[in-house]
């Protein structure tokens, strides 16, 4: 399997999480880079490919013009007000606020554009977003030719909504994928995600459509960041429903209560009989991530590659999370290789 990958990830580089009342280096971060890549090589998945395409205005069809506008100027607005640390937000349109006036402060548009505060702008962070989103338009190109591709996209991104960033995520990379897959021709698509927390952002951004058919599993919202949506009865609305399945599942689940989840997902990607399949690849289900609940153990990845294979689709895995750093390679690899041999 050929993966797409930009060194230039590295852009995106922030120092702090705000984490357990503390600012930490954060989770999030370009070593688990370093380590996928490796295992990429050690075990020969196949070739690393930069990635070619370089127009992302396709980024218009997911996110809103003011919200990408935001982001390309987000550092330098905050960098004027001289204070030193990193942009954070500190406080938010909540329940009991207005939220339809954008404010013109950098510190109101934090609050109005984040979804949650871990996740720190810093220097070239919205650089760094940009290639994820061309590593996924290159992969959703090159679909076309080959039967399964790995987007080794970072940032991540299935938190992003239309308008929101946070989760560590600016632009959803996987929705933007399905858009240009669209674009191409295809009239169905079906994003799974296994990524340990809920795809929110995906949710939100295809929530009334029928031609792109979300599902997730993922750590029940009431235990687990994004704490607001993915429980079990968002079904979607309008034309979109029915077309939204999520799976909510408790603390300390293993991978056999997980996986009869994912073969009922299968079952629906089945009687959908979408054009492609998209897959957010999160390995924070591993047993050992620090900021995750779930009981999947390093082997159980290469029985849920061989369970996606058998769906036998053209099928294109774009990177979520993962924070067990030294792990993250052999999971993420155990998935590819699981599913090139199953
Ligand atoms: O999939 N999303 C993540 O791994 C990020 C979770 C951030 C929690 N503060
Ligand atoms: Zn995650």
């Amino acid at each position: 399997m050929k993966t797409i990958y930009s060194k230039n990830h590295i852009l995106r580089n922030s120092k702090t999480e705000l984490y357990g009342g503390k600012l930490v280096k954060p989770f999030e971060r370009p070593e688990r880079m370093e380590f996928i890549i490796n295992e990429i090589e050690t075990r020969k998945l196949g070739p690393v490919l930069e990635p070619t395409k370089t127009n992302t205005d396709i980024i218009f069809k997911v996110h809103d013009r003011k919200y990408v506008e935001f982001l390309d100027v987000a550092w330098e607005e905050w960098l004027k007000l001289g204070l030193g640390g990193e942009a954070i937000p500190t406080v938010w349109p909540s329940r009991s606020m207005n939220s339809n006036i954008i404010p013109n402060f950098i510190e109101g548009k934090l609050g109005y554009y984040a979804l949650a505060n871990e996740t720190s702008i810093s220097a070239g962070s919205t650089k760094g977003a940009y290639e994820a989103v061309k590593v996924v338009l290159t992969a959703a190109e090159m679909l076309e030719q080959e039967k399964s591709l790995f987007a080794l996209c970072r940032p991540p991104g299935h938190h992003a909504s239309k308008d929101q960033y946070g989760g560590y995520c600016f632009f959803n990379n996987v929705a933007i994928a399905a858009e240009s897959l669209k674009d191409k021709g295809a009239e169905k698509i079906f994003i799974l995600d296994i990524d340990f927390h809920h795809g929110n952002g995906t949710q939100d951004i295809f929530y009334d459509r029928s031609d792109i058919f979300f599902s997730s599993l993922h750590g029940d919202p009431k235990e687990a960041f994004p704490h607001f949506l993915g429980h079990a009865n968002e079904t979607g609305e309008g034309q979109g429903e029915g077309f939204n399945i999520n799976y909510p599942m408790q603390p300390g689940t293993p991978y056999d209560v997980w996986t009869k989840n994912l073969d009922d997902a299968i079952s629906k990607i089945k009687t959908f009989n979408p054009d492609a399949l998209l897959i957010s690849l999160g390995v924070d289900t591993y047993e050992k991530d620090p900021i995750s609940f779930f009981k999947l153990k390093s082997d159980d990845f290469f029985d849920v590659g061989r369970k996606i294979a058998s769906i036998n689709l053209p099928t294109l895995f774009v990177m979520e999370g993962g924070y067990a750093i030294k792990e993250i390679g052999v999971n993420t690899v155990n998935t590819l290789k699981g599913f090139e041999n199953g």
